[in-house]
């Protein structure tokens, strides 16, 4: 009897565990640009659909953008900040600023230190990319920027709409992953970029279980948004490479969209 009750206890906390996916947030609040300016980018690991508790980032190993198949490299302008989440201490999380003048897509990729999760003893990175657009002229939002795994969109991903749908296209090592599941969520907190937090409560319904959609043979899935916000993909595992200092590693890849009431 007592015996059982433990093993309930325990399943319960692994099931509660489960439902709360930490998301590597690359996250503007403004991803369609009328004019130049300066885009502030917040990068926090977080639970971003619970409004859970923040964690710890490392110094991200990559930070860059692609504007017309040019890359250029972001590191030098990563800011470590403490960012406040709905827990009580504020975790390890950075900021940059990047300054936007020209017209078309900006692909933002940010490569995270892997991460431990304490509980399952396996590492955790997660590939993250996030596209902006200035003056409403697409030049290659749907083109991979050659991340190990990464999420291509198919459609405008700073432009998509409640009611439609977003679908994406998962690649590992350039290659359409198959079967991979991957979670959704949207950012459910009101987002203080100058105050650098999150608001300690969940701004909408939180789903009672992850809501997730799988990748099909051409690593296609499909998803029908429906509120509008900023939403995030997270493909778990599709990533080539599989250990980090001799234990597991699941790299996984993560695409921020936007969604609004058209
Ligand atoms: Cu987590």
């Amino acid at each position: 009897m007592k015996t059982s009750a433990v093993i309930a206890a325990a399943a319960a906390t692994t099931l509660a565990g489960t439902a709360q996916a930490h998301f590597q947030f690359l996250y503007t609040p403004e991803v369609m640009l009328a004019e130049p300016g300066d885009v502030p980018l917040a990068m926090v690991f977080g639970h971003p659909m619970e409004n859970g508790h923040t964690m710890n980032m490392g110094e991200p190993e990559e930070f860059f953008v692609v504007f017309k198949g040019e890359k250029t490299d972001l590191k030098d302008s990563l800011e470590a900040v403490k960012w406040s989440g709905s827990g009580e201490e504020p975790s390890d999380a950075y900021t940059a600023t990047y300054k936007v003048r020209r017209n078309g897509d900006y692909s933002v990729a940010l490569g995270p230190a892997p991460y431990m999760e304490g509980a399952e003893d396996i590492n955790s990175q997660q590939i993250t990319k996030t596209i902006l657009n200035k003056g409403a002229m697409p030049t290659g939002w749907n083109e991979p920027i050659g991340r190990p795994t990464e999420i291509v969109p198919m459609n405008k991903p700073y432009q998509t709409f409640v009611g439609g749908t977003f679908t994406g296209q998962l690649l590992s090592d350039g290659k359409p992953a198959a079967g991979i599941e991957c979670e959704v969520e949207d950012i459910n907190a009101e987002v203080d970029m100058e105050g650098k937090a999150f608001s300690k409560e969940p701004k909408g319904t939180v789903p009672p279980s992850a809501v997730v959609a799988i990748t099909d043979e051409n690593g296609m899935f499909t998803f029908g948004i429906p509120r509008a916000g900023t939403w995030g993909f997270a493909c778990l595992g599709s990533g080539p490479v599989k250990e980090h200092e001799g234990k597991e590693l699941s790299q996984d890849a993560v695409l921020w969209i936007h969604a609004t009431e058209l």
